[in-house]
């Protein structure tokens, strides 16, 4: 027998560090762009016995026995993924976003190979080429950024880029981008050249599932992406490819090539995850988180803070800090923002003069406080609160008034009022 005693009485200096971050959650306004919160449902899925199961290998082809639900449960999240979102061949395996993108890189192409992607500390990703990944390390990758006028892709340097390089991959896809991807660009480049294109879409896929933004499987081969950002689900991460053959080989890169077991109470929560996606309430989340960014930066422009491109098409705001204190870091103004209750994370800004561990921007996004309940008037309340924040960076007492409109705003738009389930809070 398993010992059913509640977690509080099995394990209490766990639980008060569990106790702690739910409070935390509970008291602030949520703003790093690739968090969110998940359901109970999600949650119930993740929690579930499917955590007790080993089932290597791929439904109807297990190198374990008694996988019999584990493969009706894979299949119905495979199912319901292509229903969402289209394609051929959904692989719901990759523990992470990044572990994604390495079983791409794994079942298609051999140490060395080309690949044309988006440079980080223009935008992209850790995946994309980084020097200090495993991506960087073992592909050729060649790396495109933004135009330093526009601050946007400029698609016929690209093209142009693509020409020289001819890659094996066109890769499209941002961690801190705040426009819209031209993807019919993105796919005559890769037609162009001979190479396959790949988008990355782990930011804004719930955008893409609420169908708020385009989809990029309307254009690319492959679309990896992660399920607990925008999606608001179970954390880990999911392809799709709109070619069998291409499915089956990224399948064989990521097992047996780059993960073993599976963990299967996450790809339980993304089978909720992809149901609750699906339902009509998740299309009015999606317009809300679009709406809410769109609000924040305009009251950001109104109040004369320099935006990244000058404002959004998506979750993503990036903030240019010289703009209201030319002293003021990245990283000192996320921890300051941070104990004023609002939470989010320190980011380079396209040419940043400052390394990236200090940088001159901070990211917002506006998933996690739209699923914290808030609108447009709650989020040119927060716009407005994190401007006097900034402007009163080093003095004390006016921050502690700003921390007190803050956490009054957020009281009001707990994530978990009620705790959450198998444990109150
Ligand atoms: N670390 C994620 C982000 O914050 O954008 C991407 O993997």
């Amino acid at each position: 027998m398993t010992d059913d005693r509640p977690i509080h009485e099995v394990d209490p200096e766990f639980t008060a560090l569990l106790t702690k971050d739910l409070q935390r959650q509970n008291s602030s306004i949520h703003l790093i762009a690739s968090e969110n919160f998940a359901s109970q449902a999600v949650m119930q899925a993740t929690g579930s016995v499917f955590t007790n199961k080993y089932a290597e290998g791929y439904p109807g082809r297990r190198y374990y026995e008694g996988c019999e639900f584990i493969d009706q449960m894979e299949r119905l999240a495979q199912q319901r993924l292509l229903d969402l979102l289209g394609g051929v061949h959904a692989n719901v395996q990759p523990h992470s976003g990044a572990q994604a993108n390495m079983a791409v890189y794994f079942g298609l192409l051999e140490p060395g190979d080309k690949i044309l992607g988006m440079r980080l500390d223009q935008g992209g990703h850790l995946t994309h080429g980084s020097h200090v990944n495993f991506s960087g390390k073992l592909y050729d990758f060649s790396s495109y950024g933004i135009d330093p006028e526009t601050e946007r892709i400029d698609m016929d340097a690209l093209r142009a880029q693509a020409i020289e390089v001819r890659p094996k991959i066109v890769l499209a896809g941002y961690s801190s981008y705040p426009r819209h991807l031209d993807y019919e660009a993105f796919r005559s480049i890769a037609d162009e050249v001979g190479a396959l294109l790949m988008v990355d879409a782990a930011h804004f896929i719930g955008l893409v599932a609420g169908k708020a933004m385009p989809n990029p499987v309307d254009y690319a081969d492959i679309v990896t992406f992660t399920t607990h950002k925008a999606l608001r689900g179970a954390r880990g991460g999911a392809i799709i490819t709109n070619d069998e053959d291409l499915g089956l080989k990224i399948q064989k890169g990521l097992f047996p090539d780059a993960q073993g077991g599976s963990l299967y109470n996450q790809i339980a929560g993304k089978a909720v995850t992809f149901h609750e996606a699906a339902q009509p309430e998740f299309r009015v989340y999606a317009q809300q988180v679009i709406a809410n960014a769109q609000a924040m930066a305009d009251t950001f422009l109104a109040r004369g803070v320099r935006l990244v491109t000058g404002g959004t098409d998506n979750h993503l705001v990036l903030v240019d800090l010289r703009s209201v204190n030319e002293d003021l870091t990245g990283k000192d103004a996320a921890k300051m923002l941070d104990s004023v209750g609002i939470t989010l994370n320190f980011n380079a800004i396209p040419n940043d003069p400052r390394p990236p561990f200090r940088a001159s921007g901070v990211r917002i996004g506006t998933p996690a406080m739209t699923t914290q309940g808030m609108r447009e008037e709650e989020a040119v309340q927060t716009a407005n609160l994190m401007t006097d924040a900034l402007e009163a960076y080093g003095d004390e007492a006016r921050l502690a008034e700003i921390e007190e409109s803050v956490r009054a705003l957020a009281r009001r738009f707990p994530p978990y009022p009620e705790g959450f389930v198998g444990y109150p809070g």
